[in-house]
């Protein structure tokens, strides 16, 4: 028997609003209400019916927000996108060990992704702007987790990134 191959990892410099793919991942807060970065451009250009869903998911689910390192979809509004996926990455910290939750932002982010069928999915380096991971970090376990995920039915991975900076550490670990 073959063994079943994992997706395709691709890296673009880019905005990840404007990513044609199934799912797009968003670097949310636990509040689930929206933010600066990546988030903010999601909810704007996404329109009002992700923060609609939003709201709903933390009325019926998230009374106290979403946990850091877990996930989950609502509708993507008039991005190219089907479904965006809301993680919440940590904050960087000088004194504790906080990867295995980066990690996890990146894994249940593709969990939801098989669950919702869904063959591409473009992720964000997430933590790595408001919340100061710095990139080199982020990038390999970025990489590191997916390379890692179980295959399934998501056939392509997207990594988008914002600048010249964030393109080099991802290139380094994709290799
Ligand atoms: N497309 C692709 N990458 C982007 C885009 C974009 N449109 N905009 C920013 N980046 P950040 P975090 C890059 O701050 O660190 C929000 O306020 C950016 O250069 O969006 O996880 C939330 O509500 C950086 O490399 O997310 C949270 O409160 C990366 O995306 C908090 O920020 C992630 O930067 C989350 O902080």
């Amino acid at each position: 028997m073959s063994t079943p191959e994992g997706p395709r990892l691709v890296l673009v410099r880019g905005d990840i609003t404007e990513q044609d793919v199934d799912a797009v991942v968003n670097a949310a807060n636990s509040s689930l209400l929206g933010g600066g970065g990546v988030d903010g451009a999601i909810h704007r250009r996404g329109g009002p019916e992700i923060l609609a869903e939003c709201r709903r998911l933390r009325a019926s689910h998230y009374g106290k927000g979403l946990p850091v390192g877990r996930a989950v979809a609502t509708t993507a509004g008039r991005l190219p996108a089907r479904y965006v996926i809301h993680t919440v990455g940590p904050r960087w910290s000088e004194t504790e060990d906080r990867s295995e939750l980066l990690a996890s932002c990146y894994r249940e982010s593709l969990k939801v992704a098989e669950q919702l069928q869904v063959r591409s999915v473009a992720f964000p380096a997430i933590s790595t702007g408001v919340y100061r991971w710095p990139l080199g970090d982020g990038a390999r376990i970025a990489v590191e987790t997916v390379r890692g995920a179980p295959p399934g039915g998501v056939r392509e991975v997207r990594f988008v990134v914002f600048d010249e900076g964030a393109r080099a550490a991802f290139a380094e670990y994709l290799g």
